[in-house]
């Protein structure tokens, strides 16, 4: 039976950069998960009979909100649902999953990075039929139906059993359990040389992949160790748990600092992997190296030929405008255009869709292609494993000869956590108050050239998006960029990038943070973050 029943908008459900983030007792509310999800359905016409897939990265809340959406989604009408076994998708399946069943669209159950457990983070992203995160058009249409919505539909069911693979029947529509690795699996079959990976791993390569308790441990095990004999133990924290067992699932140096301590020591195997809370971010450490992912973005671009499902080149390569410029380089000599978009995945939908674009990147950790529509953590490990069989060269020597053929980016990442929105918007807005007046200006040897707040006009739907964060742009080629996070839940975070080009034949080896030294001080002068915020230094350094 279907139920309808009258409800009341929630003001806080405008979803950010990612979909909607709430801490867990949010979306525990009662009708809190149900309105956003009938605001999402009542967004988008046209599904009536079609599928939808939907699985989440496992944490805190999964099973609860799974059901809940099956219900819906089966009242409102959809013929069939793909859901992934025990409620575990990992966000580039979904993607996958979509595009491979041309499903109508998507709901990815997962707050991503951020951490799980009862009072930790929870998240609902809607994605398209792309496989690709939904557009603004899209999510601002969800977010104005939240403000006005008055009832939602449910299917009056009991709970489908979410760990037995096969399929039952709700309310008239087919409701499936499927194993969240095979399609994926067989995805990155058709992309990377398995043989050359094996013949890799059988010669003696060993590596660590840190899973995180997240949900890239059944896929890890599966392909790693399952297909492409890397061996018992390459995966640790393996096992998806509901808080990620108390850690916080970012594979950054800060949280992922095990594996980067391993990395550097003495016991370090050839190349160590981590992958986050929905399995779309990647952290990439050689023995002896920390891979920048924007250093990573285009160390992949160009060497990506030696991957069968790249080696006929690249149509183009994109990147989120506070990404280094280490790709663009890349896309010069390769002879394609580099695209610069706003931050979030959700921007390089369009350009893999009209195949201007193949690899995309960002400096959060995110590295993907146009094999689905978001990033894809294992993809780019399996990528890098892929060049590392064909080439046999360390991680360290690749890395050695990328930077003497392009010059070297240093680039690093400040947050500033949880500091007061107040603040944090007093200090963005100072910032766009100095942008006419800095360009023509000197601190010390660094002239500023220009200043902007980042605007982005879309090559294929013509779409503008303004206000993408403050750059500060300087003579020699360096940049300090500043921006709120757009995924956060508690407070705002404030993201400084700063990055400095240097030459082929310049100093290549140095300490990236003494490298960036005076930009860094400069970057806490121009926006008086301590007067601002009272930090003195920044929570997070990537
Ligand atoms: C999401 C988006 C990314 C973005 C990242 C950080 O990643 O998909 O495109 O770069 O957030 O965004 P912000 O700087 O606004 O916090 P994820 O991995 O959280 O889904």
């Amino acid at each position: 039976m279907i139920r309808t029943v009258e409800t009341k908008p929630f003001a806080d459900q405008k979803p950010g950069t990612s979909g909607l983030r709430k801490k867990v007792p949010v979306f525990q509310q009662p009708n809190y998960v149900e309105n956003f999800v009938q605001s999402i359905f009542d967004s988008l016409e046209g599904f009536a009979g079609k599928t939808l897939v939907v699985g989440g990265d496992g944490r805190y809340y999964n099973r609860e909100a799974i059901q809940k959406v099956i219900k819906i989604a089966v009242a409102n009408g959809f013929g069939h649902l793909v859901i992934g076994k025990g409620g575990i998708l990992s966000t580039p399946a979904v993607s996958c999953l979509i595009r491979g069943r041309t499903a109508y669209g998507g709901i990815i159950l997962s707050a991503s990075h951020n951490p799980g457990g009862p009072n930790g983070d929870f998240g609902i992203k809607y994605n398209i039929g792309n496989g690709g995160p939904a557009p603004e058009k899209i999510t601002d249409a969800i977010f104005a139906r939240t403000t006005t919505i008055d009832h939602y539909k449910i299917a009056d069911a009991p709970d489908v059993d979410l760990d037995t693979i096969g399929a039952t029947i709700v309310e008239g529509a087919k409701v499936d359990i499927v194993d969240p690795v095979t399609e994926y699996s067989a995805l990155m079959k058709t992309l990377f040389d398995f043989d050359a990976i094996r013949a890799l791993f059988a010669s003696g390569f060993r590596m660590r992949f840190d899973a995180m308790h997240a949900v890239t441990g059944p896929y890890a095990h599966a392909i790693l160790e399952g297909e492409l004999g890397s061996g018992a133990g390459t995966v640790v924290n393996g096992v998806p748990l509901p808080d990620f067992g108390g850690h916080h699932p970012d594979p950054n140096l800060t949280y992922a600092k095990e594996l980067y301590d391993l990395m550097m020591s003495s016991e370090a195997p050839n190349f160590g992997a981590a992958s986050d809370g929905d399995g779309d971010r990647n952290l990439i450490i050689g023995r002896g190296i920390f891979v920048t992912p924007s250093d990573s973005l285009a160390m992949l671009a160009a060497n990506a030929r030696h991957a069968p499902g790249y080696a006929k080149g690249l149509a183009g390569i994109a990147r989120s405008m506070p990404t280094s410029a280490a790709a663009d380089r890349v896309a010069a000599k390769l002879g394609v255009k580099c695209y610069e978009t706003p931050t979030g995945w959700k921007f390089f939908g369009n350009l893999l869709d009209a195949g201007l674009a193949t690899i995309c990147g960002e400096e959060s950790s995110g590295t993907g292609s146009n094999h689905v529509r978001e990033k894809d953590g294992l993809w780019a490990v399996l990528l890098w494993l892929n060049i590392l069989a064909k080439r046999r060269i360390s991680v360290l020597d690749l890395a050695r000869e990328h930077w003497s053929i392009y010059g070297r980016n240093y680039y690093t990442r400040h947050d500033y956590d949880e500091i007061d929105l107040t603040a944090a918007n007093g200090l963005m807005d100072a910032l766009r108050g100095q942008l006419a007046s800095l360009p023509g200006t000197s601190r010390g040897v660094l002239k500023i050239h220009a200043a902007d707040d980042f605007e982005y006009h879309d090559p294929v739907d013509g779409s503008d998006t303004k206000a993408q964060g403050v750059r500060i742009l300087f003579e020699d080629g360096s940049r300090i960029v500043y921006r709120l996070s757009g995924t956060g839940t508690a407070g705002a975070t404030l993201r400084v990038y700063i990055e400095r080009y240097v030459p082929e034949d310049g100093n290549l080896g140095e300490e990236t943070q003494s490298a960036l030294a005076d930009l860094i001080a400069l970057s806490h002068e121009l926006a008086g973050i301590e007067q601002r915020t009272g930090r003195k230094a920044p929570s997070v350094i990537t």
